[in-house]
This record gives C-alpha cells, sequence and structure tokens, in this order.
C-alpha cells in the first residue's frame, strides 16, 4: 500500500492545573465502573449501542486494520440460544474443567452456571476478533490481533459506563457456539460476550478494592 496523506494534527497545550483537572475527573468518572451481573429489562436505543460501538472502533490496533466485529444481539429468541449454550458450556466448567484453584478464585463473586443476564439485558454484544482479513483477492494478515481487540474491548466498556450503562466482561468458554449461532464467517473468532443495559433496581456488586497506585506502577 502506498504511504497514506500525512494531515497536521495537535492538543492544545494546557496548564498543568486543567491536565490535572481532566486526568481527575476521568478518574472520577471511571472508577464508579462496575461489573455487573443483574440487569434491568429497561429498553436502550440501537442507536446508544451504534455510537458506543464506534467508540470502540476508534482504538489503535495493529497497522490500522482493525480486526473486530462487533455483533448486537437483541432479538429475545437468539439471545435464549445464546443463554442455553452458553449455560451448557458453563455448566461444564463449574463441574470439572474449572481447576480447585480457579472455582476458589471465583468464590469471592458468588457466580454459578446459571447466566439470566443473558436474557435479561436488552442488548448482547458478541466481541470477535478476525485471526485473518477475507478479501476478494484471498487472505490478507492482520496483526497483533489480541491486544487490538482488548484494546477495542476497553474503549466499548469505557464508552458503556461514560454513557451512563453497566457491562458484563463474560467469557463463556469455549466461545465457539457464537460463532455457530451467529453465523459467523470462518476467519472471526468470538472473544467477549458483554450484555449491556441498566442495572436491575435490586442490583448489587461484591465490595472489591483495585490495588493503589504503587502496586501497579513503577517508576524509573
Ligand atoms: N466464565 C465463567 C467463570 C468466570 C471466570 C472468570 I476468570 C471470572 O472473572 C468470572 C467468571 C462465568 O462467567 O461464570
Amino acid at each position: 500500500m502506498l504511504k497514506a496523506d500525512f494531515i497536521p494534527h495537535s492538543r492544545p497545550v494546557l496548564s498543568n492545573e486543567e491536565l490535572n483537572k481532566n486526568a481527575d475527573s476521568f478518574y472520577d468518572l471511571m472508577k464508579t465502573r462496575r461489573t455487573v451481573r443483574h440487569f434491568s429489562k429497561r429498553k436502550v436505543s440501537k442507536s446508544v449501542i451504534e455510537t458506543i460501538i464506534k467508540t470502540a472502533s476508534t482504538a489503535p490496533s495493529g497497522a490500522n486494520k482493525q480486526p473486530w466485529t462487533f455483533a448486537v444481539i437483541s432479538s429475545p429468541e437468539m439471545k435464549q440460544k445464546i443463554r442455553e449454550a452458553a449455560e451448557k458450556e458453563e455448566t461444564q466448567n463449574y463441574n470439572g474443567r474449572m481447576s480447585d484453584e480457579w472455582l476458589e478464585d471465583l468464590k469471592v463473586f458468588g457466580t454459578d452456571a446459571n447466566k439470566p443476564f443473558l436474557e435479561e439485558a436488552p442488548h448482547l454484544i458478541a466481541v470477535f476478533k478476525k485471526a485473518y482479513e477475507l478479501t476478494p483477492e484471498g487472505k490478507k494478515k492482520n496483526y497483533y490481533v489480541n491486544e487490538s481487540v482488548g484494546l477495542a474491548a476497553g474503549f466499548l466498556i469505557a464508552a458503556i459506563h461514560q454513557a451512563g450503562l453497566c457491562s458484563l466482561t463474560h467469557t463463556p468458554s469455549p466461545m465457539n457456539f457464537l460463532e455457530k449461532i451467529l453465523n459467523r464467517p470462518v476467519n472471526e473468532r468470538a472473544v467477549l460476550l458483554i450484555p449491556v443495559g441498566y442495572p436491575a433496581e435490586d442490583a448489587e456488586v461484591p465490595a472489591l478494592e483495585k490495588k493503589s497506585i504503587d502496586d501497579v506502577a513503577v517508576w524509573y
């Protein structure tokens, strides 16, 4: 491919005070994000989901290949199918496929193989990575696919929260049932299933702490 046209790009130079104010307000917003497992059935318009996905798709990706597809599932019949298939896998996960250490680590969240949120949330967003691109000329390479899709999923979750909604990063492994139910092309692999909506009125989340700055950052 030819070198792209280059266009000017700049950011306003802000005072240290303004930078701190901006950083603080985004931190204040993001620290209220919680993974939610009990959703309200309240409807959320498609336009909101569309914009959230456009935001996710602004994420950086290897060679700007944007190797992702966001499949939005809002039909009750499809959600029911997905719930049944996910619970089938999770039943096996909780009854032998997950190690004792893993089950012990999950106790604090109170999770089990029942996944009612897959029918309750108004929308599920299934995130697919594109292992490679299928073009009329044949297969084309994608790069850093896992990293790229992880970044886009992070943007997605942040956008959901900023809009005023909740999400759950759900991984009912193996997830290939999603490729089949949603009839995705052979180059796509499901990586996350993200219910989106309002929390149920009686929703609760575990009282958990994030690590301190000293536990997560080193300075040189
Ligand atoms: N996928 C299962 C188990 C599970 C695994 C991890 I790691 C979690 O952080 C939470 C759950 C489930 O969704 O129940």
